[in-house]
């Protein structure tokens, strides 16, 4: 057998990891890595129309699988490309490895054609970055790139030279898989005790979930039925904590809803539990305690009298039996009353005919969405006001997964982290919530979900706006400029792209064609022509209030419908008084 290529040699290390696929757009460079992979077993190229949907949808199935995922660009503007995914997969901690190719290696500095130094341009959005400049440095740095991402969680880029890819391998390829299997952050002892002493003797304590309370939903209720805590919880925490969840006072920040905030504020101590909450001017600033499996968030948003560095689940184990029953569980009522009032009087002030309502409101096409897809649904969400729809109106249930651009905020990332999702997944319903500003700004993706047969259920929520620009205009007080392009026929488009597709403009057909699409076996786009107008600020917002993006404005004008959370909210509330634990 002739001599392996580095090529060959990399393709080789992804299989030994158990990659089975690299989502990317062929190009000059990469040529001799896509020649590669034409000839291997097990291994398939997922091509998209644009590398940034190859980064995203590397790095939805990165962030849903925990396994590692892989895109690649070629070189110079392939590479610009892959940015905004890799922004995004980094900031969520996605194992992704980029494969950068580049320009021939011995025109690197000359200014050659596409020419861009992607050692320096992918620094601030990966762990590692390295040039492979010869054939000796491989397999090894591929094994460290593919180790860092996944030790790390976040990318590791590796830059390949077309010439490089292309050399004989200089090394043996090394046998056994590169692996990491990430061992729980047990606290320490006295951080433990400290702990333990200052949830006993403070008189009230509110938890606060982030996402790294994923896997810890137990202890948390454990650790709440002892303290009588209500908890709240950040838009990335709330899939893995709000549902069966008796203490629920639901989601602080810019979208948030309930008593969160005042839970977090009105406690005698906050406790930050796997959060890395962004949103400093909704924390309370007050007696804090956070707990991060990652030391460098510990007070990084607020002070702290006491963080400690452990896995939410291991540091709960570890405090639970030090912690004492509390007898007096009247905050904790109160603040469950107080969820279920502020969510009873946004429902009857909004929710009244939303049926009826023409352009249909978005709000009526989430509650429909939450309701008829299925229990271990995987919805992507866009960023803009579908995250807004999804934080209300998804019901978590466990086994659903909600993913979005949460951390990094890019438009445009539903529909290829769809993509992704749809190859993690191939058994379960996945639902792209889409808004046509971000549908269209990767619009040609369309085209890969048809040409792939991605079962992929595109709701678009199409309101002719950048809707959540045009909100922010309202409440900062300028009038709205750019923000409306008009309503397009995205149901067209699909059908054109080669998937079903249909457009709802009266409410009363929404539920029908709603479920044509969730359950129709392939690919589909409903096109639902949503109001633009759904939020409205309030008559008596004042004029401070919509002086920037005043906290209290943007609370009240994001105050929309709740969902079931209404119900949980009130199902909570009826359970009260709850009997005290012994
Ligand atoms: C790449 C990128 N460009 C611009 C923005 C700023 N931005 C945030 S939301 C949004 C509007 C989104 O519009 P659309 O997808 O139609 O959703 P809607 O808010 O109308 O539901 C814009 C322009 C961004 N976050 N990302």
């Amino acid at each position: 057998m002739s001599t392996p290529t580095i090529a060959d040699q990399l393709i080789d290390t992804l299989r030994q990891v158990g990659v089975e696929r690299i989502y990317g757009l062929v190009g000059d460079s990469l040529n001799p890595l896509v020649d590669a992979i034409r000839r291997t077993e097990g291994i398939e190229w997922v091509h998209v129309r644009n590398e940034e949907a190859a980064a995203f949808a590397a790095a939805a199935e990165a962030q849903l699988t925990g396994r590692l995922a892989v895109c690649a660009g070629s070189c110079g503007p392939g590479n610009t490309h892959l940015l905004q995914g890799l922004y995004d997969a980094q900031r969520t901690g996605a194992p992704v490895l980029a494969l950068a190719s580049h320009i021939p290696s011995e025109q690197i500095g000359t200014g050659f054609f596409q020419e861009t130094h992607p050692e320096r341009l992918f620094v601030e959005c990966s762990h590692y970055c390295e040039l492979v400049s010869q054939a000796a440095q491989m397999p090894r740095l591929a094994r460290i790139a593919i180790q860092t991402a996944l030790g790390r969680g976040g990318v590791g880029v590796l830059v390949l030279p077309g010439d490089v890819l292309h050399r004989p391998a200089a090394h043996p390829a090394e046998p056994g898989a590169p692996r990491v299997s990430r061992g729980a952050v047990a606290p320490g002892d006295r951080p433990v005790r400290e702990f333990a002493e200052r949830l006993n003797s403070a008189r009230t304590v509110t938890l606060f979930c982030g996402a790294g309370v994923a896997g810890a939903h137990a202890e948390v209720m454990e650790v709440a039925a002892k303290l009588h805590s209500p908890i709240g919880h950040s838009l990335r925490g709330k899939e893995w904590i709000q549902f069966d969840n008796p203490y629920d006072v639901g989601m602080s920040g810019l979208l948030g809803y309930g008593a969160c905030y005042e839970a977090s504020h009105e406690a005698d101590l906050l406790v930050l539990l796997g959060t890395d909450f962004p949103y400093d001017s909704f924390l309370p600033k007050a007696r804090t305690i956070q707990v991060d499996h990652d030391p460098s968030r510990l007070g990084r948003r607020t002070p702290l009298e006491l963080g400690i560095h452990g896995d939410v689940g291991a540091t709960l184990r570890a405090v639970l039996p030090l912690v004492e029953q509390k007898t007096d569980g009247s905050f904790l009522d109160r603040m469950l009353r107080r969820h279920e009032k502020a969510l009873t009087q946004v429902v009857d002030a909004y929710a009244g005919d939303i049926e009826r309502q023409v352009p249909i409101h978005p709000e009526y096409v989430a509650r429909t969405l939450d309701e008829l897809a299925a229990d271990d649904a995987v919805f992507t969400v866009d960023t803009g006001m579908c995250n807004v729809w999804a934080a209300r109106y998804v019901t978590p249930t466990g086994r659903r997964r909600v993913i979005g651009s949460f951390l990094h905020g890019s438009m445009a990332n539903a529909l290829p982290h769809a993509i992704g999702a749809a190859y993690a997944y191939p058994r379960r319903q996945i639902i792209s919530m889409s808004g046509d500003g971000g549908l269209t700004m990767l619009l040609g993706e369309l085209l890969t979900v048809a040409e792939h047969q991605l079962p992929i259920k595109i709701v678009a929520f199409n309101n002719g706006s950048l809707g959540m620009i045009r909100l922010e205009m309202m409440v900062s007080g300028y009038p709205s400029f750019q923000t409306d392009h008009g309503v397009s026929d995205l149901a067209g488009l699909a059908r054109a792209a080669g998937i079903p597709g249909a457009a709802v403009d009266d409410p009363a057909d929404l539920a029908e064609a709603m479920y044509t699409a969730v359950h129709s076996p392939g690919p589909y786009l409903l096109d639902v022509r949503t109001d633009p107008n759904a939020l409205s600020v309030p008559p008596h917002i004042t004029a401070a209030q919509v002086r920037g993006f005043a906290l209290a404005a943007t609370r009240t004008v994001l105050d929309g419908g709740v969902g079931k959370m209404l119900q949980l909210a009130q199902a909570n509330v009826r359970n009260l008084p709850r009997p005290h634990r012994a």
